[in-house]
């Protein structure tokens, strides 16, 4: 039976990646940080919480002796580096802790995999971050990198080391440059989540109106259980590299508020621009979003989109959800969730 880490598990791609692993055979060893209250409500969602196979260690990714005897304790097969501090907004108020946790915290993995047994496969979870200022469309795995955040920079660090320690001790180490990945596991402070959850809020009359920051920013939106998939397909290929996952599509972010209001049956007429604009519900003539600047970021990452091809020509990978379902999938999760009485 193989045996992976999978860090991060209490987050959303933690989560899908150890559902897979485990449905595939693994023995899997899911980390999470001790806190005053522990969240395993996306393991729980995915019904693999007592899973005979599953197995949670506490692990914190900015302790090197943590690290080594977490490593040199299990044995694995492989690694799957997913943990960070993986909000944007928030790595402008704490660049450093950002920069201990996203950037250097791989290399604390990197080291304990090199000091044990530099047979054991990595994966660090790359971002299209990492592209920031657009140097080119679409971005591709030889796009230079412009990245306009604290977390891009260390995401880039992690990058960068994660190719050298492949490159000096023959490590099996993968960077996957991956685009936006949403599902109703997604955590609330991202945008896409934000939105279906207040959507359902709106349509259930709990809250009055959305509050976004820039609404021009588009992205490349794809469903994170596709793209787990994606990482798992990169260590078991015949050699390490680094790929992008992404849907090849992008829309604004007022495209999405759009799509998700049309999940449940509304039209909306958009108002105004820049901070003055706002969205009115046709049905009832009731303003539903408007512009919050303190959701502005002190830089911006005006538009990505990726080409995937490397990954579908050398790993057989391909994104398969369109936007529009994924967004209805997310809309009609929160809707059942608030109905509930809760919403994680
Ligand atoms: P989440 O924010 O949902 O999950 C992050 C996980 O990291 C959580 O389990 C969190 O634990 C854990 N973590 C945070 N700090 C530490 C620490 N110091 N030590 C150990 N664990 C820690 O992220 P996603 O699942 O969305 O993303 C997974 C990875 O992929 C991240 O590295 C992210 O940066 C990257 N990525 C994500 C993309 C996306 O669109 N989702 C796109 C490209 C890259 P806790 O629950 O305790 O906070
Ligand atoms: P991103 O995702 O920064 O791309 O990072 P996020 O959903 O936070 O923002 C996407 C875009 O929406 C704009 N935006 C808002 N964002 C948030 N969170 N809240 C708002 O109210 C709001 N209004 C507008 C943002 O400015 C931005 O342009 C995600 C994370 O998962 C990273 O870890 C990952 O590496 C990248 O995706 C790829």
């Amino acid at each position: 039976m193989k045996k992976a880490i999978v860090t991060g598990i209490t987050g959303q791609d933690g989560a899908y990646l150890a559902e897979l692993l485990l449905n595939k055979g693994y023995e899997v060893y899911g980390t999470y940080r001790r806190t005053a209250s522990v969240n395993f409500w996306r393991i729980e969602d995915l019904g693999i919480e007592k899973h005979e196979n599953l197995h949670l260690v506490e692990y914190d990714l900015t302790d090197q002796a943590n690290s080594i005897r977490m490593v040199g304790d299990i044995e694995p097969d492989e690694v799957y580096n997913i943990a960070a501090q993986s909000f944007v907004g928030v790595s402008f108020e704490q660049p450093l802790a950002t920069c201990d946790i996203t950037g250097k915290g791989a290399v604390h993995l990197l080291e304990a995999i090199r000091i044990i047994n530099n047979k054991i496969k990595y994966y660090q979870a790359s971002t299209s971050e990492m592209f920031g200022l657009v140097q080119e469309i679409p971005q591709k795995e030889s796009t230079p990198f412009y990245p306009r955040s604290p977390y891009g920079v260390a995401k880039l660090y992690a990058h960068w080391m994660t190719i050298n320690y492949r490159e000096s001790y023959d490590i099996f180490g993968c960077s996957g440059i991956l685009f936006n990945h949403e599902s109703p596991l997604r955590g609330r402070e991202f945008v896409t989540r934000k939105i279906t959850d207040t959507v359902a809020k709106i349509e259930m009359g709990k809250q009055d109106c959305l509050e976004l920051g820039n609404m021009d920013a588009k992205r490349d939106w794809g469903f994170a259980k596709e793209y787990v998939d994606g990482m798992y397909r990169m260590l078991q290929a015949d050699k390490p590299d680094t790929y992008v996952l992404a849907t090849n599509r992008t829309e604004t972010v007022r495209d999405f508020v759009t799509m998700a209001f049309k999940a449940v049956g509304k039209e909306l007429e958009w108002k105004g621009t820049g901070v003055d604009e706002t969205a009115v519900d046709t049905s009832n003539g009731k303003t539903v979003v408007k512009v919050n600047p303190k959701f502005y970021r002190p830089a911006e990452v005006d538009l990505l989109i990726g080409d995937p091809s490397k990954a579908k020509n050398e790993l057989g990978w391909e994104p398969k959800t369109t936007l529009e379902e994924l967004c209805k999938m997310m809309v009609e999760a929160d809707l059942v969730r608030n109905k509930n009485g809760f919403s994680f």
